[in-house]
């Protein structure tokens, strides 16, 4: 399969992706708060392996070369994340101004090497002292988030090319307060779907305290999106799969592009559905400029459970590799909702890689990103409004409730020498990206 530049919009943008926990480190240093992450890590079994992010990448103090990194694959931005707690220690109240001071040099740093600040102001680093007044349980949060979303867009400014909100609510609400995953590690619905609430209103006041400040820049959301087929075309695996659906996807989609909650799930959560003030919805569907999806598998949805077909195979986090699921969000979603431009803001694939001599030859993440590479461009061909595409990640980090025990780099990392070491599949995304079309 081969796969060029070609296949996309003249101003399609490629990138490469990270967040602020999974590579910063240096948690403790001038003047950062606690995140939940920083409480979950020390609580036993939380994280696989016993880690935590408290070195992580060391990319606060490596920021500059790494930037040289990304410059040297050819990309054209760089999408990362600001650390909450380094900007406002407690969540509310004082600035703290060396955490912004930080992200104003990383931002420059980008903007004279010519690449792109796509940046994300919440990718789970809540301050810890939120928490303690219930996290996002609390419908204050999400003023706190706009308070917050305010001051970095103040400082940073229309130097910031893109501002996402949120990535990814349904792993801050779900998986973190029903599945108990992710932090602060719940396990109650009704906790989960009130969270999910403010999360969405957090994103919507968010964007009407930012809109008059950085009025040139796109503002956004990003969400992780899977689409749910069912298992055989019997009634009960249709519904399952309409039910996945309902609580991963629409959930989600219906209240920012339709301002309202997707009925059937609304019914199906009883008791446990959140509390929703007039005007909140409106607010939540305010228009913004592009929306993010990050993409890395799909379900497929028995009447008992989950399936996973026998003659597909699966990445080192057990999700299984489905190109064709890609294009298939993409049509429907820009069939069933009136969107603005989409971006893919993440996809990429774990595989256990391993460093030999000077290289590290990852053959099925290189298989992995053509793949979908080609599934977006795909849905360009079918009419689909496509504005760029973010490889998860820029180098190996700190993979959650997986530890440093996953690795999603192009770029591999050393973590006791915190060496940084070109994948095939970086090589192979430099070469794909070259001004100069190359010959697969
Ligand atoms: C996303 N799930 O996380 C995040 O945005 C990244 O920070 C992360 O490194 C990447 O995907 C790879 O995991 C997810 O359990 C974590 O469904 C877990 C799930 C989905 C997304």
């Amino acid at each position: 399969m081969t796969i060029s530049k070609q296949d996309f919009p003249a101003n399609f943008i490629f990138g490469v992706a990270t967040s602020s926990y999974q590579i910063e480190g240096a948690t403790r240093e001038d003047g950062r708060g606690d995140s939940i992450w920083d409480t979950f890590c020390r609580e036993q079994g939380r994280v696989s392996d016993g880690t935590s992010g408290d070195v992580a990448c060391d990319h606060y103090h490596l920021w500059e070369s790494d930037l040289d990194l990304i410059k040297a694959m050819g990309v054209d931005a760089y999408r990362f994340s600001v650390a909450w707690p380094r900007v406002q220690p407690d969540g509310k109240g004082a600035i703290n101004p060396k955490g912004l001071d930080f992200y104003e040099r990383l931002v420059d740093g980008m903007l004279e090497r010519g690449l792109k600040p796509y940046l994300t102001l919440y990718h789970w680093d809540l301050p810890q002292t939120l928490q303690d007044d219930g996290g996002w349980v609390n419908r204050e949060t999400a003023y706190r988030f706009a308070e917050y979303a305010r001051v970095v867009a103040e400082r940073l400014g229309e130097r910031v090319a893109s501002y996402a909100t949120l990535n990814e609510p349904w792993c801050s609400s779900i998986l973190s307060y029903q599945i108990g995953e992710h932090a602060p590690g719940l396990r109650d619905r009704k906790l989960a779907l009130a969270a999910a609430h403010h999360l969405l209103l957090g994103h919507g006041e968010a964007v009407a305290a930012m809109r008059s400040v950085v009025p040139a820049s796109d503002l956004g959301i990003v969400l992780n999106l899977q689409p749910a087929y069912p298992a055989s075309q019997a009634p009960e695996d249709v519904a399952a799969a309409r039910f996945a659906d309902g609580t991963f996807n629409r959930w989600f989609m219906d209240p920012i592009f339709r301002a309202e909650y997707p009925q059937d799930i609304w019914d199906a959560y009883g008791a446990d559905v959140p509390q929703v003030q007039d005007g909140d919805l409106v607010r939540i569907a305010q228009p913004i400029d592009f929306l993010g999806v990050n993409y890395y598998s799909r379900s497929v949805n028995g009447a008992s459970g989950n399936v996973k077909p026998d003659e597909s195979s699966y990445t080192h986090m057990g999700w299984e590799v489905y190109p064709q699921g890609l294009t298939d969000l993409l049509v429907r979603l820009n069939e069933d909702y009136t969107l603005p431009p989409m971006f893919i803001t993440e996809n990429g694939a774990a595989y256990p890689d391993e460093l030999q001599g000077e290289g590290v030859h990852d053959t099925e993440r290189v298989e992995y990103f053509k793949a979908h590479l080609g599934a977006v461009a795909q849905a360009v061909k079918q009419g689909v409004n496509m504005g760029g595409y973010f490889a998860w990640s820029l180098m190996d980090n700190f993979e959650w409730a997986w530890g440093y025990s996953r690795r999603f780099g192009l770029i591999y990392v050393d973590y006791d020498s915190q060496r940084r070491v070109w994948k095939d599949s970086a090589r192979w995304y430099r070469d794909l990206l070259q001004p100069v079309a190359v010959a697969q």
